[in-house]
C-alpha cells in the first residue's frame, strides 16, 4: 500500500476545484488518510521545494504556493503514487493526457492546480513534513475488498 501526498494549490481552492479533484481520487479508487484546508507557511514552503532552490521559477513558485489556501490531503492505496500522478497530469498542462486534471483545467505549469508525491520514498518524506501522526486516519472501507486486490 502507498501512500501520497497530494495539494490542492491555491489556484485549485480559488477555482471551486477542491471537489473535482477530491472526487476523481475517490472516484479512482484511492483511500483517504488525512487532510486539512490551510495557510502554507513560507518555512514550509522553503522545505518542500528545497530541491527547486536556485532555478529561474523558485520564488514564482514560493509566492504560489502561499499566496492562498491550498487543500493538504493524503491518498493511499496499491500504486498510489503512479495512479495520482496519472489522475493529475503531465506537470506541464499542455503535455498532460486528455482526461487527466490538468489537461481539463489547467493551462500553465506555474498554475497546474495540484502537487502529488512523485516517487514511493518522497511520498513517505512529505506526508511526515506536511502532517503530524495524529493527523492521520487508518481505517478500512466497506468497498475495500471490490478495489483492492
Ligand atoms: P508538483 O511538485 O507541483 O507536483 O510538480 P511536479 O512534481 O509535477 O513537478 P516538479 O517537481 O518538476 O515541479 C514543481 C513545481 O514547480 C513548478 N514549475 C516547474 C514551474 O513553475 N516551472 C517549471 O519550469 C517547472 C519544471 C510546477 C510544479
Amino acid at each position: 500500500m502507498e501512500r501520497t501526498l497530494v495539494l490542492i494549490k491555491p489556484d485549485g481552492v480559488q477555482r471551486g476545484l477542491l471537489g473535482e479533484v477530491i472526487s476523481r481520487l475517490e472516484r479512482r479508487g484511492l483511500r483517504l488518510v488525512g487532510a486539512k484546508f490551510m495557510q502554507v507557511s513560507q518555512d514550509l514552503a522553503e522545505i518542500h521545494y528545497a530541491i527547486h532552490k536556485g532555478k529561474p521559477f523558485y520564488n514564482g513558485l514560493i509566492a504560489y504556493i502561499t499566496s492562498a489556501p491550498v487543500m493538504a490531503m493524503v491518498w493511499e492505496g496499491p500504486n498510489a503514487i503512479a495512479a495520482v500522478r496519472q489522475t493529475m497530469g503531465a506537470t506541464r498542462p499542455t503535455e498532460a493526457a486528455p482526461g487527466s486534471v490538468r489537461h481539463d483545467f489547467a493551462l500553465e505549469v506555474g498554475r497546474n492546480l495540484t502537487h502529488a508525491s512523485d516517487s514511493v520514498e518522497n511520498g513517505i518524506a512529505e506526508v511526515s513534513l506536511w502532517f503530524a501522526d495524529q493527523e492521520l486516519v487508518n481505517w478500512e472501507r466497506a468497498t475495500d475488498s471490490w478495489i483492492f486486490e
